[in-house]
């Protein structure tokens, strides 16, 4: 299904005087308004292929009809997205659910939709049929070196794929672990895991990234082999260069302060791309900024700090990526309300007074240094990112447009209503 421009302007036209006057009261007072949009313009956010069907939990999985059964129907989900809010240019693809049987005209369909490939992910955590030997012992950090070797080589090969796509970097999540005190010798976890990344991490080609994704607990629930920043940066220091952390927010023990672990990561150079996602209790994958905007915020000013004290482009400097998976929303508006929360956090990071924060923190005037950020928090700017849609040619409001125009309804008749997304 293809969305045409007529509908998205169908959807605007009763919208646009509200808008309008929204966007001319907002610019009115401040200064900064063209560039936060110009800025919004820029912004994209990679949409997992695995967010595209309904997730489950671990009791039952409630389908919803029409979700995407191939690779070519995940990138038309996300083309429809994309027309919907002009912020979602990238899919993050996932080995093996999504192996792509002709990379070349895959390439081409997603080229034709403006979508280009961000990071691979691989996927030692699940034993695949006709697999030689098991991964329930874990994969990189495995006592035994033929399993070691077996992970080695399946990164080694999504690696490859992304080439062929056009991608330029590989994120590494481990499940390896242990469940139980005693299980794990540690160090040697360690050293082995360094060991098998150095192996993947010398068959990346020279303008690639390799992510190193932390995980505090689960599906192991005594340790992590990478349990926390702390480790991955000790990993990705390691390696070298093209080895970064990676942030996933719903990867942390309970109230962590994420937007600090950031802030030293951005200045270290050692911050790679970035997980979005909320969470109440854990790794809950909840839709972003559902549960507490208010911390997306937060980060979003460290990110924003961080990078303008690095003089890092916005846009293209880290992998951003969307990482969740729901049970009772239509994936496709999840992942639209997803996208405009990154947005809306990362336009209130943009407007804050940062000269007078500066002034706030060097007189230790704690009480200013709160007004100046919760000015910023409390100012509703979605006009501003509404602002930066509209002159994209996309949806003042992508979720009454994908309802106005029945999207699911269309996508269900052309799919069937009992359909299921690969690999979940
Ligand atoms: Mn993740």
């Amino acid at each position: 299904m293809i969305l045409p421009h007529t509908s998205i302007e169908k959807s605007n036209a009763p919208r646009l005087a509200a808008h309008q006057r929204k966007v001319e009261h907002l610019l009115s007072f401040f200064a900064g308004g063209e560039e936060v949009i110009k800025r919004l313009m820029e912004f994209q956010i990679a949409i997992p292929s695995w967010a595209l069907g309904t997730g489950g939990t671990r009791f039952g999985r409630f389908a919803g009809g029409g979700e995407p059964r191939s690779l070519e129907e995940k990138i038309e989900d996300i083309a429809l997205l994309h027309t919907l809010n002009k912020s979602s240019g990238a899919i993050s693809l996932h080995i093996p659910w999504d192996i792509p049987q002709n990379p070349q005209a895959i390439k081409a369909l997603a080229a034709q939709h403006g979508i280009r490939f961000d990071a691979m992910n691989s996927n030692t955590f699940q034993d695949q049929p006709g697999q030689k030997l098991s991964y329930k012992f874990g994969s990189l950090h495995h006592v035994s070196k033929a399993v070691r070797d077996q992970a080695i080589a399946h990164n080694i090969e999504v690696i490859r794929y992304g080439e062929a796509l056009g991608s330029k970097s590989l994120t590494v999540w481990l499940s390896d672990g242990s469940s139980f005190p005693g299980q794990l010798n540690f160090r040697e976890a360690f050293q082995h895991t360094l060991a098998s990344l150095k192996e993947i991490y010398a068959a990346l080609p020279a303008d690639w990234k390799m992510f190193i994704e932390y995980k505090a607990f689960e599906p192991n629930f005594y340790s992590m082999t990478v349990g926390d920043w702390g480790q991955s940066y000790l990993y990705a220091s390691k390696l070298g260069p093209k080895a970064f952390t990676l942030v996933d927010l719903g990867h942390h023990l309970p109230n962590a302060n994420i937007e600090q672990i950031v802030s030293l990561l951005l200045m270290e150079g050692k911050l790679g791309g970035f997980h979005f996602n909320d969470s109440k209790y854990g790794d809950d994958d909840l839709t972003v900024g559902s549960i507490n905007p208010y911390q997306l915020f937060l980060i979003f000013r460290e990110l924003v700090e961080g990078m303008d004290n690095q003089k890092m482009n916005h846009a293209s400097s880290l992998g951003w990526m969307i990482d969740a998976s729901h049970n009772v929303k239509d994936p496709l508006e999840d992942l639209l309300q997803s996208v405009e929360a990154i947005k809306v956090a990362y336009a209130q990071a943009l407007i804050v007074d940062q000269e007078k924060l500066v002034l706030a923190q060097r007189e230790n005037d704690v009480v200013l240094a709160q007004e100046v950020l919760q000015e910023a928090y409390r100012t509703d700017v979605r006009a501003l990112v509404g602002e930066a849609r509209l002159r994209m040619g996309a949806a003042l409001d992508p979720i009454a447009a994908f309802r106005e125009q029945g999207v699911r309804k269309a996508l269900i008749a052309e799919r069937g209503s009992s359909t299921q997304a690969t690999g979940l």
